[in-house]
């Protein structure tokens, strides 16, 4: 899989590309996270990638420009060209196994400052959004795609989960864990989870999934103040 980064700030990617999961990834040959810099392809003599809003208010724009021919310059043919932007399609774990499973891979645009000019929506495939929040460019959400993508690629994690638990819990360990020490600071362990009956377990964990999928925090309300709730049912 191949993946291009077009961005102002290349270096924001290196400890994000070397890091665990996905560097052992790229040196394993299976995934290539190529970074541009767009800089590279402005056209005049200062370099110049923004400029101020017509129309006046603060702030400047990223021109389309230098981003179109940085675009058009590396994008492997029939590789899906993204925008990262605030007011993209919400990108989920859905958009995620749809990203890997294209085999030309996707380019990753990100933007700075206080916008990019509109007009670049008219060479991207899609503008996604990693969630309901302003960021101050565009890299801290391409390194969220990369990681839920990355992970998806055939060969990079064991995708060793069985499909029937996949599909119940959309591949996300929803279920509690617990790892030694029996009792941390007054806190057991479940005690299904000690028993060694399996089938218990299997039903223990199911319940505590659809739990978890309700949960009020699961939805919009404040999740500051939290009951721990190993043992009863949340409100
Ligand atoms: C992505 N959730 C938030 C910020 C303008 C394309 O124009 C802009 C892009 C950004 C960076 O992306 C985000 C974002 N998902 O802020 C401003």
């Amino acid at each position: 899989m191949r993946i291009d980064v077009l961005t102002l700030f290349p270096e924001f990617f290196r400890g994000v590309l070397e890091t665990s999961l996905l560097g052992k990834s790229i040196s394993r040959g299976l995934v290539e996270v190529v970074l541009h810099q767009i800089r590279d392809y402005a056209t005049d003599r200062h370099r110049t990638v923004d400029d101020t809003p017509y129309g006046g208010g603060h702030g400047m724009v990223m021109k389309a420009e230098p981003i179109v021919r940085a675009i058009e310059a590396v994008a492997p043919a029939g590789a899906r060209r993204i925008l990262l932007s605030p007011r993209g399609d919400l990108f989920t774990q859905k958009r995620a196994r749809e990203l890997a499973a294209l085999d030309s891979g996707f380019v990753l645009v990100c933007g700075r400052y206080e916008g990019v000019d509109e007009r670049v929506d008219a060479f991207v495939d899609a503008q996604l959004c990693v969630g309901d929040y302003v960021l101050s460019g565009g890299e801290a959400a391409a390194a969220v795609i990369i990681d839920a993508v990355v992970r998806l690629v055939p060969g990079v994690v064991g995708n060793v989960g069985s499909l029937a638990e996949e599909s119940f819990s959309e591949g996300l360990l929803e279920y509690p864990q617990y790892t030694r020490p029996e009792t941390f600071r007054g806190l057991p362990v479940p005690e299904v989870l000690l028993s060694g009956n399996h089938a218990e377990i299997a039903r223990w964990r199911r319940q505590r999934t659809l739990w978890y999928a309700s949960r009020p925090t699961a939805s919009t309300k404040s999740a500051w103040f939290r009951p721990y709730y190993p043992g009863s049912r949340p409100k």
